[in-house]
């Protein structure tokens, strides 16, 4: 602690500064920006004409143009032509009919703990919030006495541990990526596990692992439960891409089923995003759901989710939310929003392919066959960072200093090009 004489002494520097330049803020120091949203920045500032952003995770066309899902556009129009629809506030705990949909998506409708009210789910602010949330609620609200630790895996999404750390929870992680074999290490991972302590949370991505692409396979998921129940941790699933690993989103969804079904009944908690696999990112539509023992503990559960969110941001935006209501319910526009998801899947699907045969027809040293492998909308390429700068720098292709690449961002058309820049910098920079 610094004695009143010091703090006085700095506090009359930053006055003096702050009147003879720059203000009250004259202290303030640049923040260096985003590691996967700053990509969006550099590739923007980029007047290249080749420049290529497969920086962060959003679904481009063939042209290289951000998508519209027409279920999406359809469900807009029904809303703004509603004559009933208006703009008051939603109840703090979001859309009723959004928040239902949502844990019947992801738990398979008729779900005993969605029929038995064991679910207390409330609408977030996409994906992130549903995160931030329910990081909150657990740092709050687990057990007395019990340790405010999550697991979180390694690698994991860049945001995880900041969520988690922001809301007082100690952030741990387990093994998960074998760079030498591009697979799971699930020997680390369960050793890891094992000697997580009772009561631990374990975050787990519900599918397309971001950012490796690689995920357990069922057989892996059935240990990993045994090992939950076994050894009483709380799994946490982060849900981003229901539907976009597989094109499938009953499919995407087996994970979480597994778990939420295993007798018990086992607790869960579960974020889920529509930015993906409703192209609804800047909507911030999404949700938190915790599974419960029974009924009552879900109500109380619910009313304190809600003192979380009302200082917070008080209540959810509505129209994602109402969008994403109206596409799930309208049987009509459920079956137009399958077949494009199914679409986007498959065109990602497609890039793998494309991109494959463009690394191996320039034999590039070392097995590729990963691109085809890993699952979702990122290929995790185990380029150096060094390597990624000189993509960026010489062949002005924006990415995640960590290797990752956007599959959706890329094109029939710029596939060479990326194999050719990528075989540059493998043979010429290490
Ligand atoms: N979880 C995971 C695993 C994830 O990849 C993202 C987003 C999110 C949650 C949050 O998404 P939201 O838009 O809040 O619903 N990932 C991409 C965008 C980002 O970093 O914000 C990405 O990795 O590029």
């Amino acid at each position: 602690m610094d004695s009143p004489n010091k703090r006085l002494a700095v506090l009359a520097r930053q006055c003096c500064a702050g009147a003879a330049d720059g203000g009250t803020w004259e202290h303030v120091q640049q923040a260096p920006p985003d590691p996967i949203i700053g990509v969006n920045d550099s590739y923007r500032a980029d007047t290249d004409p080749r420049k290529l952003n497969l920086g962060v995770g959003a679904y481009r066309t063939e042209e290289g143009k951000p998508y519209v899902l027409r279920a999406v556009r359809e469900a807009e129009a029904a809303l703004a032509a509603d004559p009933a629809a208006n703009k008051e506030y939603l109840p703090i705990a979001g859309l009723p009919e959004f928040c239902r949909l949502s844990r019947e998506l992801a738990l398979g409708p008729g779900h005993a703990a969605v029929r038995d009210g064991r679910v207390a789910t409330v609408q977030a602010l996409s994906g992130t919030g549903a995160l931030r949330v329910g990081a909150e609620f657990l740092a709050q609200h687990l057990p007395p006495g019990q340790p405010r630790v999550v697991y979180v895996p390694n690698p994991t999404w860049g945001n995880h541990k900041t969520i988690f750390g922001k809301a007082g929870m100690q952030v741990r992680e387990y093994r998960y990526f074998c760079p030498k074999t591009r697979g799971l290490d699930f020997a680390g991972m369960l050793a890891d596990l094992s000697s997580a302590p009772p009561g631990a949370v374990l975050l787990l991505h519900a599918c397309a692992h971001n950012p490796t692409g690689v995920d357990p396979t069922p057989e892996q998921w059935r240990q990993l439960l045994a090992l939950t129940q076994e050894k009483r941790l709380l799994p946490f699933f982060d849900s981003a891409y229901q539907g976009f690993a597989s094109g499938d989103l009953d499919a995407d969804a087996a994970s979480v089923r597994l778990f939420a079904s295993a007798p018990g009944p086992q607790e869960l908690v579960l974020a889920q995003s529509y930015a993906k696999n409703m192209g609804l990112y800047g909507e911030r539509a999404g949700a938190l759901s915790v599974v419960c023992k029974t009924k009552d503990v879900a109500g109380r559960v619910e009313s304190q989710l809600k003192l979380v969110i009302r200082p917070m941001y008080s209540n959810p935006p509505m129209h994602g939310a109402a969008i994403a209501a109206r596409v799930m319910s309208d049987p009509r526009l459920n079956a137009l929003w399958k077949e494009e998801l199914a679409g986007m899947a498959n065109r990602i699907k497609a890039m793998r392919q494309a991109l494959y045969a463009q690394l191996t027809a320039r034999q590039l040293p070392g097995d590729w066959s990963f691109v085809l492998k890993q699952i979702g909308m990122f290929s995790y390429t185990g380029l150096s960072k060094a390597q990624c700068e000189v993509l960026t720098a010489k062949w002005h292709i924006h990415l995640t200093m960590d290797g990752r690449i956007s599959m959706a961002g890329l094109s029939a058309a710029s596939c060479p090009y990326l194999a050719e820049a990528i075989a540059d910098v493998v043979a010429n920079v290490k």
